[in-house]
């Protein structure tokens, strides 16, 4: 299916735009997921392009983080299939040779935030409604270590232990001061602010960049690539608890009192 994300690259700048347009929140189900990897992989493989713009067909949202669904009452099967793909689609973004640039243009809670956060530079919207961060202990459940490393590699050691211990979601000026996010602009500038800092990221030859971004990240991947199926295991053995289950569903029910 190729219908949740849209991919448009521009062929004459190298730059592809790709917009999150999953109603309600962006959730990163598996069908989600599984169509943000392959989208990834078309782009890595075409030498057309060199840079990806990633940001939400949505209002208010730029994606609401992982499927609670695909986390709840599911079988050990769905769980393996589910967690591989959260996993392939980090080792695609984070490991992209293309120059990845997020326009955060809502909300961006967990999944949400890991996606900005894998990106190479991060602009966000101003308005104080958005919030981003690793809110994961509110639920009751733990961020995975390489969502933690991927944090970590962004804001440093003890912004990440306090921001994951608590379980921040940041508004988007704090967001800033912290260093998860790059830059804020007026929301009717992102789109602006991305293509002008990309055109810049796109000014240095591919090769030495790449070289260097690989350095700089091949720790963080090859230790998900050497842990996978260990990952797996401990996601699966984690998330069949009755305590988080339970945790889950009272979560899934807090969003839904919250509404009315
Ligand atoms: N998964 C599934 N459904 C969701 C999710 C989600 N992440 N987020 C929202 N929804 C649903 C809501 O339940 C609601 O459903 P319905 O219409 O049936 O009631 C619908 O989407 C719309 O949501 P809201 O009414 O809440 O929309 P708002 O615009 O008011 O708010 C927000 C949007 C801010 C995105 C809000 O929905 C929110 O805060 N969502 C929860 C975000 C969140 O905490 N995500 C964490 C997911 S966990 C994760 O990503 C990492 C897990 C790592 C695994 C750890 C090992 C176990």
């Amino acid at each position: 299916s190729n219908n949740k994300i849209q991919v448009e690259l521009d062929e004459s700048s190298g730059v592809a735009m790709m917009k999150f347009k999953s109603p309600p929140v962006n959730s990163l189900s598996l069908e989600f997921l599984t169509e943000f990897s392959i989208s990834l992989e078309k782009l890595e493989n075409n030498k057309a392009c060199r840079g990806v713009i990633i940001t939400s067909a949505l209002p208010k949202i730029f994606s609401s983080g992982l499927d609670i669904t695909e986390m709840c009452g599911k079988s050990i099967e769905h769980y393996t299939e589910f967690w591989r793909a959260v996993q392939e689609m980090w080792l695609r973004l984070y490991g992209s040779n293309m120059v990845t640039v997020a326009a955060v243009n809502g909300s961006s809670p967990a999944g949400g935030c890991l996606v900005a956060l894998s990106c190479d530079y991060r602009i966000m919207a101003e308005n104080p409604k958005f919030s981003i961060g690793l809110n994961e202990a509110q639920l009751g459940i733990v961020a995975p270590f390489w969502f933690k490393d991927t944090f970590v590699n962004v804001v440093g050691h003890r912004i990440a232990e306090r921001s994951l211990q608590l379980g921040s979601l940041h508004p988007a000026p704090e967001a800033l001061k912290l260093g998860l996010v790059d830059e804020l602009v007026p929301e009717e500038k992102l789109m602006e602010k991305a293509a002008a800092v990309m055109a810049q990221w796109l000014a240095l030859p591919d090769h030495a960049r790449q070289l260097t971004k690989t350095m700089m990240r091949k720790a963080v991947l090859d230790r998900l690539v050497a842990h996978r199926e260990e990952d797996i295991k401990n996601f699966i053995s984690f998330v069949s608890k009755e305590s988080i289950q339970k945790s889950l569903r009272m979560y899934m029910e807090m969003l839904k009192k919250r509404k009315s």
